[in-house]
């Protein structure tokens, strides 16, 4: 009887070993990615653009629905913003009947958008916004954005208005990918690409939420690091004195020193292109960052000059340093630039598995 018992907990281990050696062999093929860098930087849109990409290539019906909301909550939020910007920047109004409707969009509060808003709310509202949209004072205030803090994405809405304002409005992609919502604690999305599992770690970037990374630390092929590069000439919301490049540098720094990574490759991702070659010739970068050596108006100078800023914060200069210059609301650049990043992952997956 003993000896029957033993054979059968010979087959168990046995058994377990098996499954044991088979899940080891998915997680060591599994590459795990962590997001980071500081709030706003483009993390989450990336995440968007592996759906779209490597994903289901569209979002469910619970998720356009609930983006729907996020739109008309990012509307109405950045018109609030404007308007009391106008008053703290003392910008006239150009019509000063208009101040007769500002009440209308001031009254949302944080309870209304956590709630959210729903369609009538959202169409009762949208003339006056159009209106104050199109007003000078509004476009003023707008200009000098860099002096308060606003989402990037709003004037893409603000535009659209007619569009999203339509009762049968249904968020495409491009909607999505340009949709703000800051993500608190830590999500994760899988996607298979090529029968390889690829975990995306994506967190919260503003400092409150920093405390929360080291949690994710373990086990991670890479590190894609965001940077909003044209966000030279603004202030982080946190504390609304630091420069966020110099906000973004420093994060870099403690991550890219940091010895729990030093056989982890970090990649650098120069994102919001787009936004920075519309920025550079309205301003100065020299004004913000005084060590700005170059052309000021050249947007290529201005970009190298921030990725020296960065490369330079490394202690370990032999280890090699990746960098991209990206739009993460751009598909074709983030399926493009991606596919090299997967590229040089895998290379050196595979030379990490052979080593083993
Ligand atoms: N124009 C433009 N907007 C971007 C780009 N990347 C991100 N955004 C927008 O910037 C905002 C913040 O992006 P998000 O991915 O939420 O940043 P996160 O805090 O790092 O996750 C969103 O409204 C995005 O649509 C970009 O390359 N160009
Ligand atoms: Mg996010």
């Amino acid at each position: 009887m003993f000896a029957c018992c033993c054979a059968e907990s010979d087959e168990r281990t046995k058994a377990i070993e098996k499954e044991l050696h088979k899940e080891r062999k998915i997680l060591r093929r599994q590459i795990k990615l962590l997001l980071l860098g500081s709030g706003e930087s483009g993390k989450s849109t990336f995440v968007k653009q592996m759906q779209i990409i490597h994903g289901a290539g569209e979002f469910t019906a619970d998720e356009v629905r609930a983006y729907r909301q996020q739109i008309y909550q990012n509307v109405i939020s950045a018109m609030r913003v404007l308007l009391d910007a106008r008053q703290k920047l003392n910008i006239k109004w150009e019509n000063p009947e208009k101040a007769h409707n500002v009440n209308k969009i001031l009254r949302f509060t944080g309870t209304d958008f956590m709630k959210g808003i729903d369609f009538t709310t959202f169409v009762e509202v949208t003339p006056i916004i159009r209106d104050f949209w199109e007003d000078a004072s509004i476009r003023k205030t707008y200009e000098q954005r860099n002096l308060f803090q606003i989402s990037d994405s709003c004037q893409f809405f603000f535009d659209n208005l007619g569009r999203i304002a339509m009762p049968d409005f249904h968020p495409t992609n491009r909607d999505i990918l340009f949709c703000r919502k800051a993500t608190r604690g830590i999500s994760e999305h899988i996607f298979e690409i090529n029968k390889i599992p690829f975990r995306f770690i994506d967190v919260g970037g503003q400092r409150s939420q920093r405390q929360k990374w080291f949690q994710c630390f373990a086990d991670i092929t890479s590190i894609l690091f965001m940077v909003a590069s044209n966000e030279y000439d603004q202030v982080i919301l946190e504390d609304r004195r630091t420069n966020r490049i110099v906000e973004s540098r420093a994060v870099f720094e403690t991550i890219v020193n940091n010895r729990a990574f030093s056989s982890v490759s970090i990649i650098l991702f120069m994102n919001k292109c787009d936004l920075l070659e519309e920025k550079v010739p309205k301003s100065d970068i020299r004004q913000y960052l005084d060590d700005f050596t170059g052309d000021h108006l050249s947007v290529r100078d201005v970009q190298f000059f921030l990725v020296d800023k960065f490369e330079a914060s490394r202690k370990d200069r032999a280890r090699p340093f990746f960098y991209h210059f990206t739009t993460a609301v751009n598909t074709d650049n983030i399926r493009r630039v991606f596919k090299d990043v997967r590229e040089s992952i895998l290379e050196k997956n595979l030379e990490a598995l052979m080593m083993q």
